[in-house]
């Protein structure tokens, strides 16, 4: 047997030192040193730094995890060590890694991997590179050496002060029409030797757009640096500028608005405009020479509100006028003398300011408008044919001093342009030509929800063309996988209309909608969709960094908001959101497996806890909750409950209680993971006198509920959190049938419910029934919605119809993710993607065939690599292939399947030849009775 002893690198040559056990009694005599280019293992590839960033510029956490995959292109299958080296050059990676050097590292893991090495700093370049040994401890090759470098940590790094115009100072008691009118700064600096790398370190008090030497900075962030509670944290961006300054006379500039921070949030206007925006930058110019130059915002700064941005205001939308265009602003010819000088002011020490966890909202797309709806004199209707978020790029033909007016809807009602659904959002942008011809425009500091424009006030003698607009879309830069799809038409239309709620309203934070008065990251909206979005799209750090805005908005005794970032507006918790302090850990770390989602967000779970606990009597639960929120068919009684039974019928106690006990089990759940025995021994004895009591409380013999109505929620919280006792699930499930079957097959859910249903009659095997749900054309189901025109999905299931436009209730966007929930029984269920442990190392593949699905394929990218499936049955033979990722086992369950029938890769099956199968592609048929 061979046996490694050390390996050294030097340079790309590998010296590897060999000895030769002499029990192996087959072994040959080998060298005792032999020199190789190339070790037998590739190297590990896909290295990733905290939730999965390559390379990342400004980064965020001065402890990393890091994370590598096993190539596919390997022989090898399995790792059983890894080392990782890390140092603060290339050099010193290569000769004697001087941060960190793990050693050899005897584990399976290849994620969220813990530096163990000297701190880091703020600004640090940091280099690594990761190797493995393999199944037959035969180590790799070193990987490609991955970097990150840390942007600006704490405070005190900063030199900078926030800047803005004098009149928006708060001494000077401005209007909000002052506030509310976009500021523009300048500063023009000097550089006189050579620079090896410039970092420019940015952020606002409200929403920032930098320039430098006459260029954008980055031409595809906007509403930058995004949503946190601005109270307690804001991030900050870092840019390259290394190759964008040049010798002599360099200018700096932003245009700065109120967006988050300043203007208003949801219908609250009174806190509209009332604090004024504030920018802070800070631009560290290394020379090579070694000496730093560092351009901070302060005093000196020039600054004008006279600028062609009048107005602007994430939900009303932007007003510009061409009259106030100051050609040349950023750039180092134009002369700032009838500028003011900017105030400044400290920054404040409660405030922390950090770098930005996530990707920013960028422009991700442009889509080309699908058809002219119609145009009367000066009024165009045009239809992009999708419900999307972002701005348009308008380019029309004007009259000098005529105004332009760009609405935005949803949907037509009847025809007709259509805006009652934005409530008290004007979403509307104006534009104010001085000159006669042809304009672009695009705004800059506001977002639309919208699939339809209307324009009005162009040149009426010109005929619109559909070159006229263009739609920018925009939302955080997330990685859509686009891995779904199957044979039936309509069930594709709805897996994309899910990824364009995703899409529409991951907009820097979870969003319930983009484009009424309300737009906020409504808690109990995200925790359906937590798990489905991780099966859709890279969104493992988006969520992560708004779960720490969750924590920020924690209460002293432990409430959490249901909306997050929190504002002033509805200050009450309620079960079934605030539970998003349990939920999304939890499922965030079944997903992906890192056990620091848990270790950062356990104190806010307990705490969520003991809030629970401390609005129960005898363990039943008396807090308030949105119940199952806008279940279909409310009983009447409900409807005049002054929200028209948006409710629903469930028992508000039951709900509350279920949710309780559910807060508990996956508080223990999480504790046990990390070894918290106590907590676990205190939290198990709670839970079971809940479970008790909730039972007891809420159904009498018969199983049937002592309050409230007889729901099928009611019966999915026990079934779900099984808060029945287990000779009950039976009769549970059974009513629960009943019911189904009473609404003839479809589902009378709400927000709560609905991904309990799917849940509940998978766990029953009863996917029979999920397919007649899902396939239901009839009100309520998610292809009703489709029948009536959704591109995306809508937060009511008749929030729209063709017959009668608009459901006259309040609500209805047709932008909301919530009902997005069923598409984690696509990847769960008909691609039968399960994770039997923690971040899918073990897997369960059980794909639930149906006579309504003749194929479907897909996969997940689980953090050790894709699984994919694709099953097609034809004339009753099944013929699916799957590829097991490397470093992963996963279990085949085929029950349809005729086993004798079954082969594998060709040949018969042998018994268990579904088990523990090794990473590779497969490919397995039979015959399959449905
Ligand atoms: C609505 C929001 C959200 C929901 C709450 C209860 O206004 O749109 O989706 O969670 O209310």
């Amino acid at each position: 047997m061979i046996k490694l002893n050390s390996i050294k690198s030097l340079g790309l040559i590998s010296v590897l030192a060999l000895s030769v056990s002499c029990s192996d009694a087959n072994s040959e005599i080998k060298p005792a040193l032999v020199i190789v280019s190339e070790s037998l293992v590739i190297a590990p590839n896909m290295l990733k730094v905290g939730e999965g960033f390559k390379d990342p510029l400004g980064y965020y956490e001065a402890e990393p995890r890091f994370s590598w995959e096993i190539s596919t292109k390997a022989k090898a299958n399995r790792q059983t060590a890894y080392q990782i080296q890390v140092a603060s050059s290339e050099s010193a990676l290569v000769e004697s890694p001087d941060l960190w050097n793990s050693d050899k590292v005897l584990s399976s893991e290849t994620s969220w991997v813990n530096y163990g090495g000297i701190p880091l700093k703020s600004r640090q370049k940091v280099f690594w590179k990761v190797r493995f040994w393999d199944e037959n401890d035969q180590v790799s090759n070193w990987s490609r050496i991955n970097t990150f470098e840390l942007g600006l940590l704490k405070n005190a790094d900063w030199k900078s002060q926030w800047i803005g115009h004098p009149d928006t100072a708060l001494k000077a008691i401005p209007s909000k029409e002052t506030v509310a009118t976009p500021q523009y700064l300048r500063k023009t600096f000097q550089v006189s030797a050579d620079i090896k790398q410039a970092r420019l370190y940015i952020t606002a008090k409200g929403l920032f757009k930098p320039f430098i030497n006459g260029l954008q900075v980055s031409e595809k962030d906007v509403m930058t640096p995004g949503w946190t509670p601005y109270q307690k944290r804001i991030e900050t961006l870092t840019y390259d500028l290394t190759e964008k300054l040049t010798q002599g006379e360099n200018t700096l500039a932003a245009s700065l608005a109120g967006g988050w921070y300043s203007g208003r949030v949801a219908d609250l206007k009174e806190q509209d405009h009332v604090l004024p925006p504030r920018l802070l930058a800070q631009l560290e110019i290394t020379y090579e020479n070694g000496q730093v130059d560092i351009i901070t915002t302060d005093n000196n700064w020039k600054t004008t509100q006279e600028g062609p941005i009048r107005f602007a205001s994430n939900y009303d939308g932007e007003r510009y006028e061409q009259g106030y265009e100051m050609p040349g602003w950023t750039s180092n010819s134009f002369n700032d003398h009838n500028w003011a000088n900017a105030i400044a002011e400290p920054l404040d020490e409660n405030v922390k300011l950090r770098p930005k966890r996530h990707e920013p909202i960028r422009f991700i797309e442009e889509l080309a408008i699908e058809s002219i709806v119609s145009q009367k004199g000066d009024v165009v209707i045009l239809d992009f044919g999708q419900n999307m978020v972002g701005v348009p790029r308008i380019n029309i033909p004007v009259i000098a001093g005529q105004e332009v007016r760009i609405r935005f809807a949803e949907a037509l009602h009847k025809g007709a342009f259509y805006t009652d659904n934005y409530r008290s959002a004007l979403s509307t942008d104006y534009y104010l030509p001085n000159q006669t011809g042809n304009i672009e425009y695009q705004p800059t500091f506001t977002y639309h929800g919208y699939r339809y424009i209307e324009i009005k006030g162009f040149d009426p003698s010109k005929i619109a063309t559909k070159d006229w607009a263009t739609a920018l879309i925009q939302h955080s830069d997330i990685k859509l996988y686009g891995n779904f799809t199957s044979s039936h038409t309509k069930l594709n239309q709805l897996s994309e209309n899910i990824v364009w709620g995703l899409r529409s309203n991951f907009y820097d934070i979870p969003l319930d909608c983009p484009q009424r008065d309300e737009r906020l990251g409504w808690t109990g909206d995200a925790n359906v969709f937590v798990t489905p979005s991780m099966y859709m799209a890279d969104v493992y750090g988006f969520w992560s960094a708004w779960l720490e805005s969750v924590r920020e908005d924690q209460k002293e005794d432990g409430m959490i908001p249901v909306y997050v970032p929190f504002v002033e507006w509805i200050n009450w918790a309620s079960s079934g959101w605030g539970d998003a302090a349990t939920i999304i850990p939890w499922e965030l770390y079944m997903v992906t497996g890192d056990k620091t989602i848990l270790v950062d967000n356990y104190d806010m779970m307990k705490g969520w806890v003991n809030y629970h606990t401390s609005h129960s009597t005898k363990h039943i639960s008396n807090m308030k909750t949105f119940g199952d929120w806008l279940q279909p068919y409310p009983d009447a009684s409900s409807l005049d409950d002054g929200e028209g039974g948006a409710h629903g019928d469930t028992d508000y106690s039951l709900i509350s209680t279920a949710f309780y006990a559910r807060s508990v089990e996956l508080t223990i759940k999480s504790a046990k993971v990390l070894n918290k025995t106590d907590d676990v021994k205190k939290l198990s004895a709670l839970h079971k006198k809940i479970v008790t009591a909730y039972r007891e409380h809420f159904f009498d013999e018969q199983l049937l509920p002592k309050k409230g109505m007889t729901t099928q929620t009611s019966y999915l919280l026990g079934l779900e959190f099984g808060l029945f006792k287990p000779e009950e699930k039976g009769l549970a499930l059974e009513k629960l049938i009943e019911l189904l079957h009473k609404a003839d097959n479809h589902l009378r859910t709400g927000f709560l419910g609905t991904p309990l249903l799917i849940s509940v009659l998978k766990t029953a095997d009863r996917s029979d029934l999920i397919y007649d749900l899902l396939f239901k054309e009839t009100y309520p189901s998610w292809f009703y919605s489709i029948n009536n025109g959704a591109t995306t999905t809508w937060e009511r299931w008749n929030s729209y119809t063709i017959d009668e436009g608009f459901n006259p209730q309040g609500m209805n966007s047709l932008n909301h993710y919530a009902y997005g929930t069923v598409s984690r029984w696509f990847y769960e269920g008909i691609l039968g993607i399960n994770p039997l442990t923690a971040g899918f190392k073990h897997i369960r593949i059980e794909p639930q065939f149906s006579d309504k699905l003749s194929q479907a394929k897909g996969g997940y990218i689980t953090p050790q690599g894709e699984v994919t499936i694709d099953w097609t049955i034809v004339a009753g033979q099944l013929t699916m292939s799957v590829n097991v990722p490397k470093n992963t086992t996963a279990d085949i369950l085929l029950p349809k399947v005729n086993a004798k029938s079954m082969t594998l890769n060709g040949n018969k099956l042998a018994v268990n030849g579904l088990k523990s199968l090794q990473p590779g592609t497969y490919v397995i048929a039979g015959s399959i009775s449905l």
